[in-house]
């Protein structure tokens, strides 16, 4: 992006710029620089132990001292750390995470669970082998949208889809205005599109046997990540990719490869949720009462929509139950600190975010 001059630092700001890092990143970074520390972005997380990529190569640190109570703060791929230099590398901060894609932890405690950090675009995997899973890809959109990344819907194994454009024409219906891409890694079909997408940092997100390692090798060019069969009974893969894990591809971007998600949980994302449902939230402008539940209230322009055929009454239940999980989840008392503590954070990061937008218009 930025063309380094000759200076005695080139070399290596370039190499970080290729993972990812910009002038916002190093302004955050500064007072680290001044004591010394080395930026590293996190690549994957082994318990105590995360393996980062630095100027001078990679590095493999001790993140011990940052896995204290606070789940959100522990240390996650994506992330941009502050290590302490010499034999024995630590992870002594993380900077501020620009984005952060975050669901509800499994464990039903109030907490969310960090899936990656620092993403600027969700790449969403969905097999073309299997019935589209509605409620699903609606709910990966709404952490995509709610996190302030740019979510892409990719469609894998073209190969063996029996009926052509049909999964197109329903995934459509359930992301209005998101980009849906079709692709199939066996044949390389789609592959150039995808590649064009995936600039600055991207993750893969999509439940198991989708296809996300296969998408992240065929990019790579080679066999990083270990891929497995589908059971053909159910079509269900078999958790193959059990770390999350940083890749920095040949044509430039990151892509971060993750497990399959089983359940995922939703805290806190109304915004997310109004961005997945716009045509929803739309209809619902027109309705008689502000505070329509669009269930039997006269003058309710959803309902109307619904009887006319123009809205589709599952889609409408699963919009409902999404803001209510949304809302129950994040109002439950030993959530509120939690979120209190979060919507601060979204706060900061949406008002960062337009004041680069502001920034970028006046360049
Ligand atoms: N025919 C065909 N098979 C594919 C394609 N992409 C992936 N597969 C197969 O689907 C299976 C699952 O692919 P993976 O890439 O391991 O899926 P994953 O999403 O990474 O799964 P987890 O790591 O378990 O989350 C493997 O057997 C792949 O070979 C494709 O485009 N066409
Ligand atoms: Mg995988
Ligand atoms: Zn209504």
């Amino acid at each position: 992006m930025h063309s380094s001059h000759s200076s005695s630092s080139s070399s290596s700001s370039s190499q970080l710029s290729e993972l990812g890092w910009d002038a916002e990143f190093a302004a955050l970074f500064a007072e680290h620089a001044a004591a010394g520390l080395i930026p590293a972005r996190i690549v994957r997380v082994d318990r105590g132990l995360c393996d980062t990529l630095t100027a001078n190569g990679p590095i493999r640190a001790d993140s011990s001292a940052l896995t204290g109570a606070d789940r959100e703060h522990i240390v996650c791929t994506g992330d941009w750390a502050a290590l302490s230099p010499g034999p024995r590398p630590r992870v002594v901060a993380l900077l501020p995470r620009r984005t952060a894609i975050t669901r509800a932890s499994s464990d039903r405690t109030s907490h969310q669970q960090v899936l990656a950090a620092n993403v600027d675009t969700v790449v969403i995997a969905v097999s073309l082998a299997v019935p589209v899973n509605a409620g699903r890809i609606e709910r990966l959109l709404a952490l995509a949208f709610d996190s302030g990344a740019r979510p892409v819907v990719v469609l894998t194994k073209a190969d063996l889809d029996e009926q052509p454009g049909v999964g197109e024409a329903v995934v459509a219906g359930l992301a209005p205005g998101v980009e849906i891409l079709t692709t199939s890694a066996a044949t390389g079909s789609g592959m150039d599109r995808l590649a064009a997408v995936v600039t600055g940092t991207a993750v893969l997100l999509g439940p198991s046997g989708a296809g996300k390692s296969s998408l992240a090798n065929a990019l790579l060019g080679r066999e990083h990540m270990g891929t497995n069969d589908v059971r053909a009974t159910d079509g269900k893969g078999r958790h193959t990719t059990v770390h999350r894990e940083l890749l920095t591809l040949p044509g430039g971007g990151v892509l971060i490869d993750t497990p399959g998600l089983r359940g995922i949980g939703v805290q806190d994302v109304a915004d997310g949720v109004g961005q997945v449902f716009a045509e929803i939230e739309a209809y619902a402008r027109d309705c008689a009462f502000r505070d329509c539940e669009h269930r039997s209230e006269p003058g309710c322009a959803v309902q109307d929509a619904v009887v006319s055929g123009e809205l589709d009454l599952g889609r409408l239940e699963r919009y409902r139950k999404l803001l209510r999980e949304s809302q129950w989840a994040a109002t439950r008392g030993d959530a509120r600190q939690a979120n209190k503590r979060g919507k601060t954070e979204k706060a900061i990061t949406k008002h960062l975010r337009a004041t680069y937008r502001f920034r970028d218009r006046q360049n």
